[in-house]
């Protein structure tokens, strides 16, 4: 480019001076005599070019075997297809097709680090928590609870990728649920939900729900925190139900944006809590501000946990019995339209920034990702083998809106990749690796993309 520039240069100053015809008959004798020597060094730049273009990273020169035939020769299969198909896998990120079928469904493909990934979005499925009932014969069934507290049960057949639902009922007195859990030892299956009664004041509840076929959900109370009034924040009743391997229920409450709350130890709000049905329900971790996800991970008998921070600090935690993991006393976050200079409420003990005098959490992300619910790739998850052990995390903020795949080695977070599926509210991993996630748009089918191989 810069030999254009200075070949253009020298030809406005000249032609300033000369006329054209007076430059050629300058340059004709001179044009004459040198002509051999001229191809020879025309001949000998273009062989150099060439050759360094091939050798050069192996770009894909027009008369270079570079990187494209190498590729071909790796993946084994027959061009241009082959071509396609590993540029689409490697692309990272990012939606590559997208496909709308006659039934109003949408298919896309999506490249990640890993895996193609196929998912199919079922339009016209209210956003809401899903509980797995069973996955046999090829067909996965669940239970459904919206936001408004609607429960159904769906069926999902894999091979054809179709889904039928049915309703269930309504659960009575649902502001805004928050989870279905069908515990696995009793089968008794649970929801937890915010309710505000006739005084305006909000509690997180825990109902156990009988389906009769026909009649009403009939709902037994097992746990209810206590209420508080106005000013409070709806989206921030936490609700995640858990179960460890001996029978001990979890239950998140979040703070409600009443942080004074979260640092009361004689209320629910912003703990865990531990319990049994019927047995009654005890606090078993504190300082939690809105937890969104919480997994029993059975291999490693570890509870973890997700949680919103203020404005950043977004954390994982691993929870274990009787500790403080710092809310409202501190957080790698900072407060919402704050001045990142201030020294923030430093006078009644407040710290943004840091996380040195409670439980830390194992990651924390700035700027948050929205964090919600964290599931396990199963050991034996046929659907996707490459990711078998990692853990995935919702996130729900605009600017995340995916799963990401977490890899977790002696506490510590090594791996973070995002896969852009969209904000998922809640989802499952069905035993074979298939995942199936609540989006406000639908609910979503996600698995590996076999394509022609099989
Ligand atoms: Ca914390």
């Amino acid at each position: 480019m810069s030999w254009l520039v200075c070949g253009l240069w020298f030809g406005v100053v000249a032609g300033m001076r000369f006329s054209v015809r007076e430059i050629a008959s300058t340059l004709r004798p001179i044009a004459t005599a040198r002509r051999g020597w001229i191809g020879a060094i025309v001949v000998v730049a273009a062989v150099s070019f060439f050759a360094g273009a091939h050798n050069y990273r192996h770009q894909n020169w027009p008369f270079a075997r570079g990187y494209y035939a190498d590729l071909r020769k790796a993946v084994g299969l027959a061009p241009p297809a082959s071509v396609r198909r590993a540029q689409a896998a490697k692309r990272g990120q990012g939606e590559i097709q997208t496909l709308t079928l006659a039934d109003g469904t949408r298919e896309f493909v999506l490249g990640t680090m890993l895996h193609r990934v196929k998912a199919r979005l079922f339009p016209h499925f209210p956003e809401g928590h899903i509980a797995p009932l069973a996955d046999e014969d090829g067909v996965f069934s669940f239970l459904h609870f919206t936001r408004d507290g609607a429960v159904s049960l769906s069926l999902l057949q894999m091979e054809k990728q179709e889904l039928s639902t049915r309703q269930l009922g309504i659960v009575k007195g649902v502001h805004r649920g928050t989870d279905i859990f069908k515990a696995p030892d009793t089968n008794k299956v649970y929801v937890s939900y915010v309710t505000i009664d006739t005084k305006t004041c909000v509690s997180l509840k825990l109902d156990e729900i009988v389906i009769q076929e026909p009649g009403p959900i009939e709902q037994r109370p097992v746990f209810q925190t206590s209420c508080t009034l106005p000013p409070y924040g709806l989206n921030h009743g936490g609700g995640r139900i858990q179960q460890d391997s001996t029978g001990r229920m979890f239950l998140t409450v979040g703070d409600f944006w009443k942080s004074p709350l979260a640092a009361d130890e004689n209320s629910s709000f912003g703990k865990i809590l531990v319990g049994k049905p019927g047995e009654g329900f005890a606090i078993y971790s504190r300082g939690h501000r809105n937890p969104q996800g919480l997994l029993w991970d059975a291999d490693t008998q570890t509870l973890l946990e997700t949680e919103h921070g203020p404005s950043g600090g977004d954390e994982i935690n691993i929870i274990r019995e009787n500790l403080h993991y710092g809310w409202p006393h501190e957080t790698y976050g900072t407060n919402y339209g704050a001045d990142p200079e201030d020294v923030y409420l430093a006078d009644v003990g407040v710290s943004y920034g840091r996380h040195d005098r409670y439980t830390k959490p194992i990651f924390s992300y700035s700027p948050g990702i929205g964090i919600g619910q964290i599931r396990k790739v199963p050991a034996d998850s046929f659907e996707f083998p490459n990711w078998v052990g990692s853990y995935l995390i919702a996130g729900m903020a605009p600017r995340s809106l995916s799963l990401y795949r977490v890899v977790i080695v002696d506490n510590r977070v090594v791996e973070n990749e995002p896969i852009r599926l969209g904000r998922i509210r809640d989802f499952v991993v069905a035993p074979t690796g298939v995942i199936v996630a609540s989006r406000v748009d639908g609910l979503l089918v996600v698995r590996r993309d076999r394509g022609k191989r099989g």
